[in-house]
């Protein structure tokens, strides 16, 4: 159906028109202008500008460039991960907690791996919260440790043993070098083998650049990522484990 069909609108609608940036590890002059011209054009763009070319310290230059792409979007094609759960207020989280678990929800949270971005996690966790809602912190019947930057998986995993964990919360922010893919999938291996699969935590991690989609082959339970709000979050640890999981005393 043509309705399912769309292209990029840049001056007028359909028109194809995209902006990308990059950077060439040269200086910047003439030379380096037609060079980030031929990028674009093997990149698809016909006709491409260049919009923008600023030198970024010695021998890199950053450019924009603004041009036509003849490729269409099928929206029907699209696949996404949409929240299949309902989004709870933090009264209903209590309440939940309170009436299906009957003891308080464990939280423990961590930036693991070389990773010091602790801004996403202490949003989700803490009590201050982003984008107007308060973090897990300020919910009554969820019980957080937020453990900071840089901890190991074995920190990780005997924190999740000694608070009893229901729930660890990873976050991975760098993504040079995949290191985000490697350290998750390193966590839930050693999640798997610390734990046997009926008392294994639910595993969740978190980032501006996962790919929701991934959970599974990353070995975690949910992927969540840019613009998570904690309401999302918590919403989503009562569901999965006051629904679908068999919950330990
Ligand atoms: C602030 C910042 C820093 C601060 C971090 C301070 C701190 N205490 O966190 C400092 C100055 C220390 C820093 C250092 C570095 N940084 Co920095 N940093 C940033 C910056 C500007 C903002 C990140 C941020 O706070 N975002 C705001 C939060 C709220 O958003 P968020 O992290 O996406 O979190 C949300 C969601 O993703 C999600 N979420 C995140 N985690 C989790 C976890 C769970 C469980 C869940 C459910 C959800 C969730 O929910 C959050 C709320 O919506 C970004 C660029 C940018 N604009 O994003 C670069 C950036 C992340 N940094 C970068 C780099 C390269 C570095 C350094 C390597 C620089 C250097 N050469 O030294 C070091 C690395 C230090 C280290 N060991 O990790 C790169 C990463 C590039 C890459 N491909 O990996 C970025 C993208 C900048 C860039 N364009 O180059 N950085």
């Amino acid at each position: 159906m043509s309705g399912q069909i769309v292209r990029p609108y840049g001056d007028m609608t359909g028109d194809g028109m995209v902006q990308v940036s990059f950077t060439l590890p040269v200086p910047h002059d003439k030379r380096a202008e037609g060079a980030a011209l031929q990028l674009a054009g093997k990149m698809g763009l016909d006709p491409a500008m260049l919009v923008h070319a600023r030198q970024m310290g010695d021998g890199y230059t950053f450019f924009v460039v603004y041009g036509r792409v003849s490729h269409l979007v099928d929206l029907d094609a699209v696949r996404v991960l949409e929240r299949d759960y309902p989004l709870l207020t933090a009264k209903d989280v209590n309440a939940a907690v309170r009436r299906r678990m009957r003891r308080k929800l464990s939280v423990v949270g961590a930036c693991i791996g070389t990773d010091a971005h602790t801004v996403g996690i202490d949003a989700i966790l803490n009590v201050k919260g982003i984008a107007g809602e308060k973090g897990l912190e300020y919910y009554r019947e969820l019980k957080v440790l937020n453990l900071g930057a840089q901890v190991t998986v074995a920190e990780l995993v005997e924190a999740a043993r000694v608070e009893k964990a229901d729930a660890v919360l990873v976050s991975q922010v760098v993504t040079q070098r995949d290191a985000h893919l490697h350290n998750v999938r390193e966590m839930s291996a050693a999640f798997r083998e610390a734990f046997p699969a009926a008392r294994r935590p639910l595993l969740v991690a978190g980032g501006p650049r996962f790919d929701e989609m991934m959970a599974a082959d990353l070995g975690v339970d949910r992927i969540f990522g840019r613009g998570t709000t904690p309401r999302e979050v918590a919403s989503y640890l009562v569901h999965a484990l006051t629904n679908q999981k068999a919950v330990a005393a």
